[in-house]
C-alpha cells in the first residue's frame, strides 16, 4: 500500500462510523439517520504490526455530489488517493450499494466490500450469497454486524487482500466516455471516472482538469459527440441497473416477506399525522420537564446552593484569606466579574448539568431513528418557509450547539435552503443550555410567560423564514429522505456521544468563559464597561426598559449565548429584574446574534460579507422586536 490510507466509504447510515470506531478506537459520531458524518474523521488501524491511516467519510449515494457533505467524500478520494477503499453496505439495500460500487470501481482503487447489518438482514429474512458476490465482483466480500462486533477481525485480515475489480461496465455511451478519456488518460489520475462525471454534467469535476485540456475536450470531444448530460445520465443509470440485476440474480439473493416487527410498527405510527403529533407533544413535554424543570431547576439549584455557595465558595474565600491574597487578585477571582464566582460557577453549576441532560435526550432521539420521521412530519411546515423537512436536523442540532448545526446544514442541497437556515439558526434557535436556563427562569414566573416567549420565537421563525423564502431566488426542493429502521439506542453509544460533547464543552467552551470573564473584569476596571453601558443606555434602558446592568449580560451573550443567559438567571434570582424584564431579556437574548464560536463557523462556511449582513440584520431585528414586546406587555399581565 503506497500511502497506506484506508477510506471507509458507503451510502449514508450503513454503519461506516461504527466500523471505523471499532477498528480505530477513535470516536466518529454515530446516529441513526443519514448525514450524521458531514466531515471526515481520521484514525489509525494496526494491521500485522504496521499502522495504517484510516478515514471515515460522510455517506454518499453517488460520487456526483448533490450536497456539500457528499462533495467532501469525492474530494477526499481524488485528492488523497486512498490505497484501499472499504465500501460499507447495508445488506438490506445491496442494490443501492452496487450503484456506488460501480462508481468506485471506475477509480481502480483496491477495494473490499463489507456487507453490514447482517443481524437485521437475518431478522428480515434477507440472504446474500457472499461467496458468489465475491466471485462476480472479484473483490473480498465480508459480512458484518458492526454494532455486535461480528466479522470485524475478518476486515483486518482482508484489507491487505483488497483488489481492483476487473468487473467494469461497458456503457452504451462508451464512445463518448472513451473520447474524453483519451484526452485525459496519463495526464490526470482517475481519468475514466472524471470523464464519466464530466459527461454527466457535474460542474465541480472540472476543477480537477487543467484548463488547456478542458478547452480541448470542449472543442474536440463534446461538440462532436453532441450528447446532453440528462440523456447520458439516464443511459448510465440503465446500464448500471441492468448489471446490478444480473449480479443480484446470480448472487442468489433471497428476500422473504418481512415479518411483523414491533419497532417498525412504532416507526410507522410516528408518521401518522394524529399519532405523530401526539408523540411529538409528548416528547416536547418530557424534554421540558427533564431539561427545563429538572436539570435547569432542581439540579442547578442543588449544585449552585449546596455545592458552590455552601461548600466550595467558603473554601475558596478561606484559602484566599489564608494565603493573604492581595485585594485585586481576590477581586479578579471572587469579585463581581471574578473567575471563580462567574466563569467557574456559570460553567459548572449552571450550564454543565443542563447540557448533560440535553445531550442525553438528544442522543436518545438521534439513535432511535425518530428524527427522520420528524422531518417527514414537519415537512409541510418547513416548506412554508422555503425549506423542506431535512432542515429539521440542523434546527434540532442547533439546540445542542449552533456551531454543530451550521456544519450540519451541509446536508441541505440548495443555496437558498442553506441561506434560510443560516439566518434562522443565527436568529431564533437557542442553544440547549440557554434554552434550559430560559425555561427555568420563565417557568418560575408563569406558564403564560413561557408561552409568550415560545410564540415570539415561533412568529420570528415563521415570519422571517417566509420573507426569506419569498426574496431569496431558487426553486423549492422536495424532501427525499431515507427512513432508517427504528432501533433501540445503544447506551454505550449515547454515553460515548455525551462524553465527546462534554469533552468538547470543557476543552473549547469553558476556556472561552474564562477569557470572557477576564475581559469583562478588565473593561470594568478601566471604566470602559461603564462607557459602553452609557453608550447603549438609550437602547437598553429607554427602548427595551431594562436595567443598565443587563448590558454586560448581552456582551457575555455574544461571547457565549448560554453564558449571557446565566448572567440574566443570576440577576433574576437576585431580584434585580421584574417579571416583564425577565421575559423581554429572554426574548432579546434568544433572538440576538449568535455567539462568537458560531459566528466564526458562519464566516468560515459562508464568508465575511454574508455573515456581516446577517448579524447586523439579526441584531436590529432582536432590538426592534424587544421594543415592540415591551410596548405590548403593558397590556398583558404575566
Ligand atoms: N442493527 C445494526 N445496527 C447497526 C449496525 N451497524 C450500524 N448500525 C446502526 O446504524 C446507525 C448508523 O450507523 P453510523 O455508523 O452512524 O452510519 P454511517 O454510515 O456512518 O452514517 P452517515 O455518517 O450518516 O453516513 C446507527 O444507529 C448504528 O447503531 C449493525 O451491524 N447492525
Ligand atoms: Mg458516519
Amino acid at each position: 500500500m503506497a500511502n497506506k490510507l484506508i477510506a471507509f466509504v458507503g451510502n449514508p447510515n450503513v454503519g461506516k462510523s461504527v466500523l471505523f470506531n471499532k477498528l480505530t478506537g477513535q470516536y466518529s459520531v454515530v446516529s441513526n439517520y443519514s448525514g450524521t458524518s458531514v466531515d471526515v474523521t481520521r484514525g489509525t488501524i494496526k494491521i500485522d504490526g504496521t499502522d495504517y491511516q484510516a478515514v471515515d467519510t460522510p455517506g454518499v449515494y453517488s460520487l456526483m455530489p448533490l450536497s456539500e457533505d457528499e462533495q467532501v467524500t469525492r474530494d477526499l478520494i481524488i485528492r488523497e488517493k486512498p490505497s484501499v477503499i472499504v465500501q460499507v453496505c447495508d445488506i438490506k439495500n445491496i442494490e443501492r450499494s452496487l450503484h456506488l460500487f460501480f462508481e468506485l470501481a471506475m477509480f481502480k482503487i483496491p477495494m473490499i466490500m463489507v456487507l453490514n447489518m447482517y443481524d437485521e438482514a437475518v431478522h428480515s429474512g434477507i440472504k446474500i450469497n457472499g461467496y458468489q458476490l465475491e466471485k462476480i465482483l472479484q473483490v473480498p466480500v465480508i459480512m458484518t454486524a458492526a454494532t455486535l462486533g461480528y466479522g470485524l477481525e475478518k476486515i483486518i485480515k482482508k484489507i491487505p487482500q483488497a483488489a481492483t475489480t476487473p468487473f467494469d461496465i461497458v456503457y452504451s455511451e462508451e464512445k463518448a466516455v472513451s473520447c474524453v478519456d483519451e484526452v485525459l488518460k496519463d495526464k490526470i489520475p482517475y481519468s475514466r471516472a472524471i470523464s464519466v462525471y464530466l459527461l454527466c454534467g457535474d460542474k465541480g469535476i472540472s476543477n480537477y482538469i487543467p484548463d488547456n485540456l478542458k478547452n480541448f475536450i470542449q472543442t474536440d470531444c463534446l461538440k462532436k459527440i453532441n450528447i446532453n448530460a440528462d440523456s447520458f445520465n439516464s443511459r448510465l443509470f440503465n446500464d448500471r441497473n441492468n448489471a446490478i440485476k444480473r449480479i443480484t440474480g446470480n448472487a442468489k439473493i433471497v428476500k422473504h416477506k418481512n415479518k411483523f416487527e414491533f419497532l417498525q410498527f412504532i416507526g410507522n405510527a410516528a408518521l401518522n399525522p394524529f399519532i405523530g403529533t401526539l408523540l411529538l407533544l409528548c416528547i416536547l413535554y418530557l424534554m421540558y420537564e427533564f431539561v427545563g424543570v429538572f436539570m435547569a431547576g432542581t439540579v442547578v439549584d442543588f449544585i449552585q446552593t449546596s455545592v458552590f455557595e455552601n461548600f466550595l465558595n467558603p473554601i475558596v474565600v478561606n484559602i484566599l484569606d489564608y494565603i493573604k491574597t492581595p485585594d485585586i487578585v481576590k477581586d479578579f477571582l471572587t469579585g463581581e466579574y471574578g473567575l471563580w464566582t462567574v466563569a467557574v460557577t456559570y460553567a459548572f453549576a449552571i450550564i454543565f448539568p443542563i447540557i448533560t441532560g440535553f445531550f442525553l435526550f438528544l442522543g436518545l432521539l438521534e439513535d432511535s431513528g425518530y428524527l427522520p420521521r420528524l422531518s417527514v412530519m414537519l415537512d409541510r411546515i418547513f416548506s412554508f418557509i422555503g425549506l423542506n423537512g431535512k432542515a429539521v436536523l440542523p434546527m434540532i442540532l442547533g439546540l445542542g450547539c449552533g456551531t454543530m448545526a451550521v456544519l450540519s446544514a451541509r446536508v441541505l442541497e440548495t443555496r437558498k435552503e442553506r441561506m434560510i437556515i443560516l439566518v434562522l439558526l443565527s436568529l431564533a434557535v437557542p442553544c440547549s443550555a440557554q434554552l434550559g436556563i430560559i425555561l427555568a427562569m420563565l417557568s418560575a414566573i408563569s406558564y403564560k410567560a413561557t408561552i409568550i416567549w415560545f410564540c415570539c420565537i415561533l412568529v420570528s421563525i415563521l415570519g422571517i423564514g417566509k420573507l426569506l423564502a419569498y426574496f431569496i431566488k431558487g426553486e423549492p426542493n422536495n424532501l427525499i429522505i431515507e427512513l432508517p429502521n427504528i432501533r433501540i439506542p445503544s447506551l454505550l453509544n449515547i454515553f460515548s456521544k455525551i462524553k465527546m460533547r462534554l469533552e468538547w464543552y470543557l476543552k473549547e467552551i469553558v476556556p472561552l468563559f474564562v477569557i470572557a470573564t477576564a475581559f469583562l473584569f478588565f473593561i470594568d476596571k478601566i471604566h470602559l464597561l461603564e462607557k459602553i453601558e452609557k453608550l447603549l443606555s438609550p437602547v437598553i434602558v429607554y427602548f427595551l426598559g431594562l436595567p443598565i446592568e443587563t448590558t454586560s449580560t448581552f456582551i457575555m451573550g455574544f461571547l457565549r449565548r448560554d453564558y449571557g443567559a446565566s448572567g440574566i438567571y443570576v440577576m433574576a434570582q437576585n431580584g434585580l429584574l421584574t417579571h416583564t424584564q425577565v421575559l423581554i431579556t429572554a426574548v432579546v437574548i434568544t433572538l440576538f446574534i449568535p455567539c462568537l464560536a458560531q459566528s466564526l463557523i458562519v464566516i468560515k462556511e459562508y464568508g465575511v460579507r454574508i455573515a456581516a449582513v446577517v448579524f447586523a440584520a439579526v441584531t436590529a431585528y432582536a432590538v426592534l422586536f424587544g421594543g415592540l414586546l415591551k410596548f405590548l406587555l403593558k397590556f398583558v399581565n404575566i
